[in-house]
């Protein structure tokens, strides 16, 4: 650790660094340096293939944000190296690191604790959208080509469900068959998503990705601009309706979990007070729609890594996976129960 914080800070005279935070696929650190925090993250690079490329969006978002007066968001700021640069390369472990200023006094949330968070969080997320939507979609690398491509991450299930790596298939028919059930949402996928206009999104609005001042419980900030990159807003709004609206979070048990109506109101209050001057009448009809396609895709992600042998995510006990794609099921089936009365809201958000 020494050698790499050598690279950012120079003169100080203690450290201490302790892993943070509930990342699936970084590695994250508090750093304090003589009393100042820092984060330090080791950047994964089995699923950013271009560490670098990821870095110079990053930069190029924050000087974008910064640019705009009226960005209300605190900007997550790059600490460079000594060399100006925005990571560091370790030859040595082949690892990129990177270090951000800490953003003080903040609490994120892995269950939304009321709506009024919700509200918060779904706006601030919003305000994000709006500011990028000026941002040359095009001038971004591709951190994860095909990110939310449902096709895509239909093949994906297909080859893990042939090649069976880990032999789990016979253990998971039940949920085999509840993705079979739902096909229809992967067969939607493309008639709907030709008609969105293309934009520059956020493609991870999970709701710890928003920090609120503590004391306050305002949104103080968006945070992980790893894949920030051109999409549709089914995702960005999608994304929100998997993490912000559940009454629990995606590691619990799936008995249980359900959709609360009440938050996903919210949610589309905070969401459309940002976007409603910007969203064209499609994409507000697409909004439910990518609810249902994020937390399939999730469900189908989990599940392929599953039946890979747990290569992608973070996993913490051996059915781990399988119970996190167990639970975005049973949040699916609960949304599926309430798409009528969730259309409502939506229209009704949209007139208000
Ligand atoms: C990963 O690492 P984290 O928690 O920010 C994943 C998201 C998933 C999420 C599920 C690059 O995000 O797409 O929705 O886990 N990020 C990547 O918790 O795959
Ligand atoms: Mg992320």
């Amino acid at each position: 650790m020494k050698n790499i914080i050598a690279h950012f800070f120079n003169q100080y005279t203690d450290y201490q660094c302790v892993a943070f935070g509930s990342g699936n696929i970084n590695d994250t650190y508090l750093l304090d340096i003589d009393d100042k925090k820092y984060i330090l993250q080791r950047i994964n690079d089995a699923v950013f293939s271009n560490p670098i490329g990821v870095q110079q969006n990053i930069l190029n978002i924050e000087t974008h944000l910064e640019n705009q007066s009226d960005y209300a968001l605190e900007i997550l700021k790059t600490v460079l190296t000594h060399e100006d640069k925005s990571y560091y390369f370790d030859s040595e472990s082949n690892n990129y690191w990177r270090v951000f200023h800490y953003i003080d006094n903040n609490i994120a949330f892995d269950v939304v604790p009321n709506i009024d968070i919700a509200e918060k969080a779904a706006a601030a997320f919003g305000h994000y959208f709006r500011h990028l939507s000026k941002f040359d979609a095009h001038s971004l690398h591709l951190s994860i080509p095909d990110f939310h491509n449902a096709t895509f991450r239909w093949q994906q299930f297909q080859d893990a469900l042939l090649q069976n790596k880990a032999n789990r298939k016979r253990a998971v028919e039940k949920e085999i068959m509840f993705i079979a059930d739902n096909q229809s949402i992967i067969n939607d996928y493309e008639p709907i998503i030709s008609r969105l206009p293309l934009r520059v999104i956020h493609y991870d609005t999970k709701i710890n990705n928003v920090l609120f001042d503590k004391n306050t419980l305002l949104a103080k900030a968006v945070i992980d601009l790893d894949t920030t990159m051109p999409g549709y807003v089914t995702s960005d709004f999608g994304d929100l309706v998997r993490t912000a609206t559940p009454n629990l979070n995606e590691d619990a048990s799936p008995e249980n979990v359900v959709l609360d109506i009440h938050l996903f109101e919210a949610i589309t209050k905070g969401f459309l007070s940002e976007t409603k001057a910007i969203l064209t009448d499609f994409e507000k009809n697409a909004l439910i729609y990518g609810g249902k396609l994020l937390i399939y895709i999730q469900a189908i992600r989990f599940l392929t890594d599953y039946l890979n042998g747990d290569t992608y995510y973070k996993i913490k006990y051996e059915t781990h996976n399988l119970v996190r794609a167990q639970n975005q099921m049973a949040l699916l089936q609960s949304l599926l129960l309430q798409e009528v009365e969730m259309e409502a809201i939506v229209n009704r958000e949209w007139e208000d």
